[in-house]
């Protein structure tokens, strides 16, 4: 009997849903998820692994126009990206339509001959199923659909559409994987969402992340430090708060996210650090993950 695997890719613009939508083909939270458009800083694989078929689902960074060096690691991801794949997914927001990026992406793929779904997201918000729809793209995407990764609204729909269109192929990792990336940099990541979900808008762009402790010795805790990285006094400032309250909730949040994903107690240390420039060097952004 033949099998089925391949590559596909989710881009789309910053806040499309592509992360959402990525946890919900996939059914385990593995991208964060926020209000705050580019989100997602490199790539993260998803797989599902099905009866006689493997998907591998890459989630990407926003297409944007950025130009400082932590956009280039994302521009790099999605090029990757798109350059790898066997089927895209095209996710539009339908209240914010179509661009310059989506064409450009659309060009890339059509040199490929890849199958694009274009994939109209939210639909369980008003605003997104009232808005026009499909748009109008040129080369025409192979077909169209509408999801809601919210509720699950038209993501079996989804799926079936992406199986019919993957290549045969052996699966590529065993049936238990759910990702490549390890435990720590999911962990960096989730605080990294709690940081975003506190500090709304207060909180600059430039903040990362890093785990520099992971404790697994113990059969009923996991001891996490991480540090929460600024490049400003002023800006560690905001992310502590009076007292010491700010980091004190980001830590909480984070703290019972992670419990939640990894199945077990979690004491998490969480302190905030002063790292100039860590934005503008290269091997930094590498070293936390975001390439
Ligand atoms: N109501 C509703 N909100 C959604 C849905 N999908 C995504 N969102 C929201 O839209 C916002 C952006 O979602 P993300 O999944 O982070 O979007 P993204 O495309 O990954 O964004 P970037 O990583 O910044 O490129 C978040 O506030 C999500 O909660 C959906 O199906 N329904
Ligand atoms: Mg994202």
């Amino acid at each position: 009997m033949s099998h089925r695997a391949g590559v596909v890719a989710l881009l789309g613009l910053p806040n499309a849903g592509k992360s959402s939508l990525l946890n919900r083909l996939v059914g385990e939270k593995l991208a964060i998820v926020s209000p705050r458009p580019q989100t997602t800083r490199g790539r993260l694989l998803g797989i599902r692994t099905l009866p006689g078929a493997q998907i591998l689902f890459v989630d990407t960074p926003g297409l944007h126009a950025g130009r400082k060096p932590l956009h280039a690691a994302m521009h790099e991801a999605v090029r990757e990206a798109t350059d790898d794949c066997d089927v895209a997914l095209l996710v539009v927001d339908p209240q914010q339509g179509i661009g310059p990026e989506h064409r450009e992406t659309l060009s890339r793929l059509a040199g490929r001959a890849v199958p694009v779904l274009l994939v109209g997201s939210k639909t369980d918000v008003p605003a997104a199923a009232a808005a026009p729809w499909p748009p109008v793209l040129d080369p025409a995407p192979a077909l169209v659909l509408r999801v809601s990764a919210r509720t699950g609204a038209g993501v079996e729909a989804l799926l079936a559409a992406v199986l019919e269109r993957l290549p045969q192929a052996p699966a590529y990792y065993p049936e238990d994987e759910l990702t490549d990336r390890p435990l720590r940099f999911l962990a960096a990541e989730l605080v990294r969402e709690a940081a975003f979900g506190a500090l709304h808008e207060e909180l600059p762009y430039a903040v990362a992340v890093e785990v520099t402790a992971y404790d697994e010795s113990r059969a009923d805790l996991i001891r996490i430090e991480a540090d929460l990285l600024v490049e400003r006094d002023s800006q560690k400032r905001i992310a502590v708060g009076a007292g010491g309250e700010m980091v004190k909730r980001i830590g909480t949040r984070a703290r019972l996210e992670l419990e939640r994903f990894l199945g077990k107690r979690v004491h998490l240390a969480l302190r905030v650090k002063v790292e100039p420039r860590w934005s503008q060097r290269r091997e930094r952004i590498e070293a936390l993950g975001y390439r």
